[in-house]
């Protein structure tokens, strides 16, 4: 028997930029509630929503100053209560994001940890005396200098693994964590159907700071923690949970989401998105990846995972680049070929796909922006003035074309529902508060929704196939032709049924013996079967019905 959340194919939307309803240019969980009838069009089943509490916005809502309050850009408590109403009434669900590895300094926790070394919450941080007069350790903020901030008032030091507005929690304070708990339980007790847990595999830091550089990543009490949290709040509950886990390896997952290890349901690997990223710069330089080397990651997860835990299959959130751009083909004669060929290969494998909002339109990075000052991430602010104007180890070309190719701004432009002045998104003559990208006029939801062959029609057609086949969410996965350049091609077994999932990652047309799949073609891009020729990105999706042998 497989749970909801196996069956479940979930939609991410970004509130700041989905829809804005009251024209100030800025998406809120009223815009959100028009569209569900549009989520709902799609076939999806859950609803994950990026922060929408209270924030003075350094990271877009990862710094929260209230975790019972809904940040007033996108509405109050009662939109969000109307908002997950409605949601329940259509069939959908909403799952929050829990940012539960560091708060906003301006936190009401922080400001009073921060006050006296004897305030009853100076341990909800991690506070730390200078060692000879510089900080406790050379860790690096994840966005950009140190990880330690020095606070004159206390006279010790801070640890943030993001911005310096954003302090770490000390999860070895049971207060804390007795906290956060209480937290949780707050918005499960108002009907939310689960968590997607940010960074939650650097909530348990390493023991002693002072002579132990080792990362604070997948740290010594995690799981503990983790077992903990599901015996005190989840498995009160029937929600699903997704760790982002980054730095994570198969056997990390099978920890955090085995199928027994009462944790979390899935985590979020980011090794298959670090084949572009370079060994120095990151995102910033970005090289071609290797086909081969994207396969075996992703297919080694399949395989580790299989039977043991449980898998999360994602191309695209709001921190990543547009899949189309980076994996695909973006130009016209390609981009619908290829959009449909990615979520192809990416949703007949075993897991709970998600979507990113626009990813079911093909929606691509934004070429037009072409100035540091279209940019609104902190992330790609601080990286060039850091690596451009502070160090000039890159020169504001590469840097903008580092920026292009895989900033997180390019996932972060509004939605595109239609061709009118500023996409739908918000009223024509507002400013939005970030560009749009300006291919709107050709891909939008209005020009694809009733369109049989738009991105849109086939995302629809995976999820129903999806609810219509066992072998979708349950099949045993195995790589064909590993060591191919260009096809990506695949099994998914259960018991007599098998699927046959044959992509071309090219623009040229291939052959392949193992393309002139037999059985059923359910699913493919193409208007007909060019049988062992495989055109430029075509994907082909065939389902067979294997005869019974005597084995
Ligand atoms: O975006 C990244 C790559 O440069 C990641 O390193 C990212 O910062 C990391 O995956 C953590 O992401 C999450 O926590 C951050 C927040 O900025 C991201 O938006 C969020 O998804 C801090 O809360
Ligand atoms: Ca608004």
């Amino acid at each position: 028997m497989t749970k909801w959340w196996q069956d479940a194919v979930v939609y991410q939307v970004y509130p700041r930029s989905f829809q804005d309803s009251n024209d100030d240019g800025i998406g809120d969980l009223n815009g959100i509630r028009q569209r569900l009838p549009y989520i709902k069009q799609l076939g999806v089943d859950v609803i994950w929503l990026n922060p929408v509490y209270a924030t003075p916005n350094d990271d877009n809502g990862y710094d929260i100053s209230d975790y019972r309050a809904i940040n007033p850009e996108f509405g109050t408590m009662a939109d969000f209560d109307a908002l997950l109403a409605e949601a329940h009434t259509l069939g959908l669900k909403i799952v929050m994001d829990l940012v539960v590895n560091h708060t906003s300094d301006e936190h009401h926790w922080f400001q009073e940890s921060r006050k006296s070394r004897t305030n009853p919450y100076r341990d909800y941080y991690i506070w730390r005396d200078p060692v000879d007069g510089h900080a406790p350790n050379d860790w690096e903020g994840g966005f950009g200098g140190s990880a330690w901030e020095f606070d004159g008032a206390t006279g010790q030091y801070y640890l943030h693994l993001f911005s310096k507005k954003q302090p770490d929690l000390n999860w070895r304070n049971p207060a804390l964590r007795a906290a956060v708990y209480a937290m949780m339980r707050f918005w499960l007790d108002k009907g939310v159907d689960g968590f997607r847990m940010d960074v939650i595999n650097f909530i348990s830091k390493t023991d002693d700071f002072t002579h132990d550089h080792r990362s604070p990543i997948n740290g010594p009490h995690v799981n503990e923690y983790l077992q903990e949290m599901n015996r005190e709040v989840l498995s009160h509950y029937d929600v699903m949970t997704v760790g982002e886990t980054p730095g994570a390896k198969p056997a990390n997952a099978l920890e955090y989401a085995g199928l027994n290890t009462n944790e979390l349901n899935m985590v979020f690997t980011f090794q298959h998105l670090g084949v572009d990223l370079d060994p120095k710069f990151g995102r910033w330089v970005v090289h071609p990846f290797s086909l081969v080397r994207l396969k075996q990651i992703m297919s080694d997860w399949q395989t580790q995972l299989h039977g043991q835990a449980w898998n999360s299959l994602y191309w695209n959130n709001h921190d990543q680049p547009r899949v189309v751009s980076r994996f695909g083909n973006d130009s016209p004669q390609w981009r619908v070929r290829a959009a449909k060929m990615l979520g192809a290969v990416l949703h007949f494998m075993e897991g709970t796909p998600y979507v990113y909002q626009g990813e079911e339109l093909g929606m691509t990075n934004a070429a037009n922006f072409k100035s540091i000052a279209d940019y609104r991430d902190i992330e790609i602010l601080n990286a060039y003035q850091e690596l451009v104007v502070d160090k000039g180890e890159l020169t504001a070309e590469q840097m903008l074309q580092g920026i292009h190719h895989s900033g997180r701004d390019n996932a972060r432009t509004p939605m595109q529902w239609d061709d009118t002045p500023n996409a739908g998104f918000t009223g024509a003559s507002v400013t939005p508060w970030i560009g749009l990208n300006a291919n709107y006029p050709q891909i939008n939801a209005a020009s694809q929704v009733d369109n049989p062959d738009s991105v849109f029609a086939f995302y629809q057609r995976m999820n129903q196939l999806r609810k219509q086949l066992p072998v979708v969410v349950s099949g045993t996965y195995k790589l064909l032709l590993p060591d191919d350049t260009q096809v990506w091609t695949y099994t998914r077994t259960l018991g007599q049924v098998q699927l046959l999932v044959v992509a071309n990652f090219t623009a040229d047309t291939l052959t392949r013996s193992e393309a002139a799949g037999t059985g059923k073609l359910i699913l493919t891009n193409y208007a007909d079967d060019a049988g062992a020729h495989l055109r430029g990105y075509e994907v082909k999706v065939y389902l067979q019905h294997k005869v019974r042998t005597s084995d």
